[in-house]
């Protein structure tokens, strides 16, 4: 079944109507998830916002697009089409048919992989709540709830895995991913870039450039998964995806654009009196979230991911593409190291180094940004240039964790780190800036100074088409 059934309370493609304990039990969830999403969703009131819809998940059925109340957005489940051939592609369980239910022992380390997954999409709303009330034109007011429902669909989509195949325990989990909040200091989210500010709309677009990247890779490891219900939901939440990285990677853009105009246009670096955003600062917000979204891969090396890997739990990025055995019980990988102090490389098994792996097709992915943005800053006859920090640079989680690095990738010491880290990562000074610039524009076709307009609207639509009507 690919048609997604509208005419019931939770619209959904897995015949939920089969499984009344199932059906009751989400529906029992249901009202708490849409409390959570009037406390912490967004906070701009509207009547309604031109968003898309999956009505079925094959062909163009996906992308449905009209007039909807936010309240009123269909939250639904919906995977992938069911291969019935399909078979594990790696691991020690290569070549058995794809698991329909969580084998026992992989119960606990399956439950984890889905919880962390699900507890990153509701943060991200509560990180970006009040974005509503600073947009820079209802083109960007509206990408921002068009992502934000998503990820609301996307926390259903663990959720129903969650309370379909983990029974008691699962429930538990559901409701937990609805209490834990960003930033608290009580219960904050899991991972460490899910519990930072998202508090002006240059934070967006590096949110949605290289966190929602982030997700873009974990989903498609788990994509590879061997529980096949959660290789078809994260195959599903692929194709959203794609539209959040697009509003990351051209929201950078027409920064970068706008502040090229206006550096070209004065001949000097120093745009901030002119209402744009000086290049320093861009690069300060890249480097921040570039570092701290490295840190969502963890270690460079870890035995959790091995472990997933071995089990079939975890794929690789584009497994199925490699040219190798799919075990990598023999294999080996360079990973960075700190080796006697300094930072360099160390050879480890290939199954212990695949976060380095995956950060690596990361990184590389993350080139094509800068290299994007380089090229406008070219045409725009400018010799300065964006770069990616190193790998060492601000982070917390993995080999680098207890040492400080330049973004060239010189070991510092702490004494140095406190002296220059406010010339790498935004200073006070440099958010309040930012935030000053955020003032929101809502009229049809009208757009903020600091940011360059869209080469395209959505769905065909043109810029100064009315996105959204404002309560
Ligand atoms: N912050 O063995 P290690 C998305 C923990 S984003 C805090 O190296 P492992 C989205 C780690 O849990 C994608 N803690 O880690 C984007 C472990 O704890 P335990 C989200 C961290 O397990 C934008 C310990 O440190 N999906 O979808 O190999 C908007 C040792 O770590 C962090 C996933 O991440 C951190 N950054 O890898 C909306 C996929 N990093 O076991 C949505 C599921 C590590 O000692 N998750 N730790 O208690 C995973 O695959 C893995 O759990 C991780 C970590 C990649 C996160």
């Amino acid at each position: 079944m690919t048609t997604a059934d509208y005419s019931v309370k939770i619209p959904n493609n897995v015949s939920l109507h089969e499984d009344r304990r199932l059906q009751r039990a989400l529906e029992s969830w249901q009202p708490n998830f849409l409390d959570w999403w009037q406390q912490m969703g967004p906070t701009l009131p509207t009547q309604d916002v031109y968003l898309r819809t999956a009505i079925d998940v094959r062909g163009d059925g996906w992308a449905h697009f009209g007039y909807v109340p936010m309240p009123e957005y269909r939250w639904g489940i919906f995977l992938a089409d069911r291969n019935p051939d399909r078979v594990i592609a790696f691991g020690q369980h290569k070549g058995e048919p794809a698991w329909q239910k969580v084998p026992g022992e992989y119960r606990a380390e399956l439950r984890r992989l889905i919880v962390i997954q699900g507890d990153t999409e509701p943060a991200s709303v509560e990180q970006q709540r009040n974005l509503g009330l600073t947009a820079p034109s209802l083109y960007d007011l509206r990408n921002l709830f068009q992502v934000n429902v998503e990820e609301g669909r996307h926390l259903w989509a663990m959720v129903y895995l969650l309370h379909a195949h983990f029974g008691r325990d699962g429930r538990e989990e559901a409701d937990e991913l609805l209490r834990r909040n960003s930033g608290s200091q009580d219960s904050p989210r899991i991972l460490g870039a899910f519990n930072e500010e998202t508090p002006d709309w240059l934070s967006f677009y590096m949110f949605t450039y290289f966190t929602d990247r982030d997700g873009k890779y974990q989903l498609g490891t788990l994509k590879e998964s061997a529980f096949d219900p959660l290789s078809r939901t994260c195959e599903f939440m692929l194709k959203e995806e794609a539209h959040h990285m697009m509003v990351g990677t051209t929201g950078v853009d027409r920064v970068v654009e706008r502040t090229a105009q206006v550096m070209a246009e004065n001949d000097t670096d120093d745009i901030a009196s002119h209402g744009a955003i000086p290049l320093d600062i861009i690069q300060k917000y890249l480097n921040f979230h570039y570092s701290v979204s490295l840190d969502l891969f963890g270690g460079e090396t870890s035995t959790n991911v091995a472990n997933y890997y071995t089990a079939g739990l975890k794929g690789r990025w584009m497994e199925e593409r490699r040219k190798d055995d799919h075990a990598l019980t023999d294999d080996s990988i360079l990973v960075d190291a700190l080796i006697d102090g300094q930072i360099g490389q160390s050879e480890v098994a290939a199954l212990t180094g695949l976060n380095t792996d995956l950060r690596r097709e990361y990184i590389a992915d993350c080139e094509g940004g800068v290299k994007r943005w380089n090229r406008i800053l070219d045409s725009a006859g400018l010799s300065r240039r964006l770069y990616l920090p190193h790998a060492a640079f601000n982070r917390r989680v993995g080999a680098f964790a207890g040492i400080e690095a330049s973004p060239s990738g010189a070991l510092i010491s702490t004494g140095e780190w406190d002296r220059r880290k406010n010339d790498w990562l935004p200073t006070e000074v440099d958010k309040t800036f930012v935030r000053s610039l955020m003032r929101p524009v809502y009229e049809r076709g009208k757009i903020a100074a600091w940011v360059a307009p869209p080469r395209n609207g959505i769905n065909g639509q043109p810029f100064d088409y009315d996105y959204v009507h404002l309560a």
